[in-house]
């Protein structure tokens, strides 16, 4: 059962960038997909604007664009410092990715968090109509569905949660991790990737406040919440159509002209530790010691466009990448070869999918990622005639759908050395047998089977009595 053709669906994330109507924009995978979602069924987008105002208002901003309304509110300064740059990156995100080393953990940072929650839950409740199905999106939202029941909301509201879900030990660490937990149980359905992080979940609430699995839901306090692991795929036809457009094939060209008939091996990345970026060259290091023969016939091309600038471990990850990369290539460069091209500006989707396709090699490494779609991406772009070799880390989501992989322990320079000598000498069938296996996982499981699953299984719920 998808949605009911009447209902709306109001979407909120914290933030909402508008549809570019064109694949030039850097959006994300998560961007595209939530607008397509929206442009299926009609609806809302709702979100921080991502600009600051001297003291926070509520005003809202609609725009419409490429068949999506947005509606985004500005946010304060403190706003900004406590909840985004504080809760959200420097306490949740490392915990949540087994980075204890990296959390922080400040009272202001929590209160600013709850305060964005209450305030986000004030703004959009008057656009929310009965009927109305509300889909929150990912770690910045956790209270808000509870927020909204506070203030009288009867309606569906679904949550997915886009990051690992960590092991019951590592999430007790967090101060508020049981209130945390318990306001889930204000969700109708909770959305994870994979079943990992869905039993993480099940074992912290089970164990830690007593709630009780029954068959697909857990039950506390007599609420019963869905939990389900579904996945994120992406727009497949869209990918292949990408690199099969003017922009791509022109990028691939340059691609292949500037490699002069070197092997090219590609990552694509935020700039995050999560990303494993710093083990990724390290193993490419081995690589380069262990077969002296194979310098100069091949090089990484690493694209990291800095995120969270003002987080000072975000600071930290990128001086350590640029002299990381500065002291390889110093090492090993030669005058007619440079072993690292290490990049820190995006790039435009379509361009991107020409790059993708003219790598030998997608080397995709995080040390912990909730899914990764950069994967996906990469085995999308390929040519089916000629196609290049994943190298995955069996830490990402993707690793439980694409099996066929080379899979790796990020962690393990020896095995990623080994991976891409593989990589590098494995014959067209098995490439092409692989890839095909992989092709098929991706369009089983793509965006709009994704987008149905999810909002399926929350239109099956009865809305919350008033
Ligand atoms: C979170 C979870 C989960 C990257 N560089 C450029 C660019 N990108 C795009 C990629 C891809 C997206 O950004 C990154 O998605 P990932 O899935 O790899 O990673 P996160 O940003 O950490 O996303 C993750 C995801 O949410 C969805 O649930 O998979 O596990 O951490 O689409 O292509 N896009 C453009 N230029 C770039 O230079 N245009």
């Amino acid at each position: 059962m998808e949605l009911d053709p009447v209902s709306r669906l109001i979407v909120i994330s914290n933030r909402v960038s508008a549809p570019t109507g064109s694949h030039s924009g850097a959006q994300g995978g998560l961007a595209v997909a939530l607008a397509s979602a929206l442009r299926e069924y009609k609806g809302i987008w709702f979100g921080w604007s991502g600009d600051r105002a001297d003291s926070f208002t509520g005003d809202i901003h609609f725009e419409r664009s490429d068949g999506v309304t947005t509606a985004t509110i500005d946010l304060e300064d403190q706003d900004v410092d406590e909840y985004y740059n504080g809760y959200a990156n420097r306490t949740l995100w490392p915990l949540f990715h087994y980075r204890v080393d990296l959390a922080e953990y400040e009272r202001e940072y929590a209160g600013g968090y709850r305060r964005v929650n209450e305030r986000f839950a004030e703004t959009v409740y008057p656009l929310i109509e009965d009927g109305d199905a509300i889909w929150i999106q990912d770690y910045h939202m956790f209270p808000l569905g509870d927020e909204l029941r506070k203030r009288g909301c009867g309606n569906r509201i679904g949550f997915f949660l886009h990051i690992p879900w960590p092991p019951r030990r590592l999430m007790s660490i967090l101060p508020e991790a049981q209130a945390l937990a318990r306001s889930l149980f204000a969700y109708d359905v909770i959305g994870f990737h994979i079943d990992e992080w869905l039993q993480s979940f099940c074992d912290f609430a089970e164990q830690e406040l007593g709630a009780v699995r029954d068959g697909e839901d857990l039950v506390l306090d007599g609420r019963r919440v869905r939990v389900m692991a579904v996945p994120i795929g992406i727009d497949v036809q869209e990918f292949v159509d990408l690199a099969a457009g003017t922009k791509a094939r022109l990028a691939y060209r340059q691609m292949r002209d500037s490699a002069t008939g070197r092997d090219m091996i590609v990552g694509v990345d935020r700039l995050d530790y999560s990303k494993g970026l710093e083990e990724r060259f390290l193993g490419y290091e081995r690589f380069l010691t262990e077969h002296p023969e194979e310098r100069k016939e091949v090089f990484l091309l690493q694209i990291a466009p800095p995120s969270r600038e003002a987080v000072g471990s975000y600071q930290k990850i990128r001086r350590t990448l640029e002299e990381l990369s500065g002291r390889i290539n110093g090492e090993y460069a030669d005058i007619d070869w440079v072993p690292i091209r290490y990049v820190n500006q995006g790039y435009s989707r379509d361009v991107l999918a020409g790059i993708y396709r003219a790598a030998k090699i997608g080397l995709v490494t995080p040390l912990r990622d909730g899914m990764n779609l950069v994967a996906k991406e990469y085995v999308a772009a390929q040519d089916p005639e000629d196609p290049g070799v994943l190298i995955l880390s069996r830490f990402a989501g993707a690793a439980t759908q694409l099996t066929d992989a080379l899979l790796v322990n990020p962690y393990s320079a020896e095995e990623m050395s080994d991976a891409i000598i593989r990589a590098l000498r494995m014959s067209r069938t098995e490439r092409i047998d692989r890839w095909r296996k992989m092709m098929a996982a991706i369009e089983q499981q793509d965006i709009s089977w994704w987008l149905d699953t999810f909002t399926s299984a929350l239109m099956e719920r009865e809305p919350v009595p008033a």
